[in-house]
């Protein structure tokens, strides 16, 4: 079996269980085939542009966890410039907050490229090398200019906007040439596929061959989508567990008159928080049936505070739900409560499952596992309603929840209030089919089928026998 090398902005320690589903995912590959995982340290360290640093090595078990350090400049140009300040932005539909600062596209392609300088001594001719996110779109094209002939898999986890969008990031060709020199690319959703069909077809004349090969750049890729899922016997697992149950039981006892909504989110723009904030103001508005029992709980975690965007959000979301507890609020009953705080991983299916509707609006997501987490928790014989935007990945599979405009406040409010009210047997039907959906595309299909298709990929290209992993 050829050795996997996972390669991603950062690198988890697939022992411990906060990395979450998709870092044990990984593992069972990389500790299978005594794979490396290979990314940035996290550190930043004061020494020239584009100078060497250390690279720090530790066995996790039969896994080689390799990182390296960013000197400040690298770190602000590569990480807070190019990848948070422009391609983030772009990827989630947002021209308006993008910063096309030149300078920053010089340092994501210095980072790339000492990335591959890095990584290429440690490589052997039959490993599979799969990379992750937009942090490193280059990395497959710098590896190969090294003359790195393996097989090289990419996949994206923010959404791939439609070509007029994506044309508008100074460098765009090159950064599609760049993800051409991969053997396989996987987008999250049908919706992100096509974008890139249509960017490769429109702008770089690429040829169909059929079955997701394309001809473009004189070389074969493949592309498809690949719609991550979450570890569901993990999170079974965890809801089962004395911790979660534990924050049911306690919820559930303090919420008992009251009907519990719930929201889990980094605080960050793509989510919709401000959006999913004035729905719900709308919500108790029109429907005072509502008062004094729907209670919605907004998590927001901390995320990328030093970007002026972030701050924005965070004091327009501490207003909005400022106004909502004044306006509407009783001396025992807030309709609102809001966290700005990660909540422990362990206590979260506690919370979901005593949770009657789960909002998960963002105005666009790659996925959003939150939804599938959310499904999960519940209680097959009464569970709670998913509310979601049309706008998540997710919204491809989860079909049977109640999806929403989360830019149509009145829309939204509707279907909030549609789901507090929703009979248990349609709950459970609607429950049923989300579950099996969540069951069949878990994250270790994900994995497998991303993987047999690289496989796949690079047989097509040379022209050898398909492999098998
Ligand atoms: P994210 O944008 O980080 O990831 P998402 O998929 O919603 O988003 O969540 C990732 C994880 O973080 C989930 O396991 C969730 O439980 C946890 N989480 C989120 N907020 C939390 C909070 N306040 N407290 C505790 N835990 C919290 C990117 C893309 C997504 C894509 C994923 C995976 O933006 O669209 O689904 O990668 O590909």
């Amino acid at each position: 079996m050829p050795r996997l090398v996972v390669v991603s902005n950062r690198v988890a320690d697939p022992r411990k269980t906060a990395a979450g589903g998709l870092a044990v995912a990984l593992a069972e590959f990389l500790n299978n085939t005594g794979g490396i995982w290979f990314g940035w340290s996290g550190k930043v360290v004061e020494t020239a542009a584009g100078g060497d640093t250390a690279l720090h090595t530790q066995q996790a078990g039969p896994v080689k966890l390799v990182t390296m350090d960013l000197n400040r400049e690298d770190h602000d140009a590569y990480y807070l410039g190019y990848s948070n300040g422009v391609l983030w932005p772009v990827c989630h539909y947002r021209l308006d907050l993008a910063d096309f600062e030149t300078s920053h596209i010089e340092g994501y392609r210095r980072v790339n490229q000492l990335f591959a300088r890095k990584l290429a001594p440690l490589l052997q001719p039959d490993d599979i090398v799969w990379v992750h996110d937009y942090h490193l779109i280059p990395l497959g094209s710098e590896l190969r200019a090294l003359g790195c002939q393996q097989r090289i898999g990419f996949f994206l986890h923010v959404p791939l906007p439609p070509p007029p969008i994506f044309a508008a990031i100074p460098g765009h060709d090159w950064l599609m040439k760049g993800l051409c020199s991969y053997d396989l690319v996987g987008l999250q959703s049908e919706e992100d596929h096509e974008h890139f069909c249509s960017y490769i077809t429109r702008e770089a004349h690429a040829q169909p061959l059929g079955e997701g090969l394309w001809r473009v750049f004189n070389r074969t890729l493949r592309a498809g989508s690949f719609p991550i899922g979450i570890d569901v016997e993990e999170f079974a697992a965890l809801t089962a567990a004395p911790e979660a149950r534990e924050m049911h039981e306690r919820m559930k006892r303090e919420y008992s008159l009251r009907k519990l909504l719930v929201g889990v989110d980094r605080l960050d723009y793509s989510k919709g928080l401000p959006h999913r904030m004035r729905a719900f103001r709308e919500l108790l508005k029109r429907y005072p049936d509502t008062h004094r029992s729907a209670t919605l709980i907004q998590i927001a975690s901390p995320s990328r505070e030093d970007v002026s965007a972030y701050t924005d959000i965070l004091h327009e979301l501490e207003s909005l739900c400022g106004s909502i507890n004044g306006n509407y609020g009783e001396l025992d009953w807030m309709p609102v409560r809001y966290m700005h705080r990660t909540v422990a991983r362990a206590k979260l299916p506690g919370l979901y499952r005593a949770s009657q509707v789960a909002l998960v609006t963002p105005l666009r997501d790659g996925m959003n596992l939150v939804a599938k987490e959310f499904i999960v928790a519940q209680d097959p014989d009464d569970p709670g309603v998913l509310v979601l935007s049309r706008f998540a990945g997710a919204a491809e599979q989860l079909r049977e929840a109640l999806m929403v405009n989360p830019y149509d406040a009145e829309g939204t409010a509707e279907a909030i209030h549609i789901a507090l009210q929703m009979p248990r047997e349609e709950r459970k039907e609607r429950h049923a089919a989300l579950l099996a959906t969540c069951k069949r595309c878990d994250v270790h299909w994900w994995c497998d089928t991303f993987l047999q298709s690289l496989a796949k990929a690079q047989a097509q290209e040379t022209g050898t026998p398909w492999l098998r992993l």
